[in-house]
């Protein structure tokens, strides 16, 4: 039976909508996602060029070639004198992306944020993501029952500092964690969101470990690189791994049991209403500051009734 975890989208403040002053493109939107060619923005694309479609507005993607903000910052300034009338944007950095996209707000761009967001997101008219922290609780209670009542150390796996997504997920695993004295966190290692560098952490952790009973991937690049750690030690199975997202390779190791649990979240939804709330800033109509997309936890038990979770290749 299908036990999807619906985590309850909710809302806080309204903040006023404008006119899009002084742009010129002003049914032209653009998504400036963390890195090109991914599952999570893809789907995310996918949900926003549908729902601007829908609502009149042409949308436009480019995307970075790596989860960098030296890269997406190429991307922001790319906009040019000439910028569209809105940016959903996934900041890579909650701090070196601020820069630039004041200058493209200074412009008279309405900014979205989806999915990561600035440390200071006062710059974004409305701000859409997953509840992370409770995203990293639900994780930590997956492992814990999967455990049972046996002990052993957990290894966290996070991609980059100052991705404050991760940086949530990381938080509320390890405050969960509290609550089960039998796992024992080993700590947090940084991957670059380079699966490779996944593989090679968990081989470590294998090594150096020998009581490993768990671990947590905070990303999808973080859980296909300790996929790939665990079956070149033959640990696939005996070392817990819950991941986050929903990628057609984790999917598949879902079903295959190179996972035991990931949390899916819904990038189509953080698009789709990314889209809503820009063009309600455009269009003057009231704004959300704040909204929560939900989250759901699949096993290999309940994967199939939650297929449409899946995150997509291509729309
Ligand atoms: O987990 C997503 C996203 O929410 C996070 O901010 C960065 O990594 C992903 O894109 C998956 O790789």
């Amino acid at each position: 039976a299908a036990t999807a975890v619906l985590l309850a989208a909710c809302s806080s403040g309204q903040v006023g909508g404008g006119s899009g002053g002084g742009v010129q493109n002003n049914k032209q939107l653009a998504l400036i996602p963390g890195v090109q060619a991914e599952p999570f923005y893809i789907s995310m694309q996918c949900g926003a060029e549908a729902e601007a479609k829908k609502l009149g507005y042409t949308l436009t993607t480019q995307a970075p070639q790596q989860f960098d903000a030296a890269l997406q910052t190429e991307k922001v300034n790319a906009l040019g004198s000439n910028p569209p009338a809105a940016l959903l944007i996934a900041p890579t950095d909650d701090t070196a992306m601020l820069a630039p996209i004041q200058q493209v707000a200074n412009r008279g761009t309405k900014i979205v944020q989806v999915d990561t967001s600035l440390k200071d997101s006062s710059i974004a008219v409305s701000s859409i993501s997953s509840n992370n922290v409770e995203g990293g609780q639900l994780a930590a209670k997956t492992l814990a029952e999967l455990v049972g009542n046996r002990q052993g150390s957990v290894l966290v796996l996070d991609t980059k500092a100052g991705t404050s997504t991760t940086a949530a997920r990381v938080q509320g695993f390890t405050d969960e964690l509290k609550n089960h004295p039998n796992l024992k966190s080993i700590g947090v290692q940084f991957t670059n969101n380079e699966p490779e560098q996944a593989a090679s952490k968990v081989t470590a952790a294998l090594a150096s470990t020998p009581d490993l009973i768990g671990i947590f991937a905070t990303n999808l690049n973080t859980g296909e690189g300790a996929a790939t750690g665990l079956r070149n030690a033959g640990k696939t199975g005996q070392v817990n791994l819950v991941g986050f997202d929903a990628s057609p390779s984790e999917v598949d190791g879902l079903r295959s049991g190179e996972y035991q649990a990931l949390i899916a979240q819904d990038p189509a939804m953080i698009g789709q209403q990314g889209v809503d709330q820009a063009v309600a800033a455009l269009e003057g109509k009231p704004v959300t500051k704040s909204l929560t997309a939900s989250l759901h936890s699949l096993t290999k038990a309940n994967m199939d009734a939650n297929s449409q979770y899946f995150y997509k290749q291509s729309c």
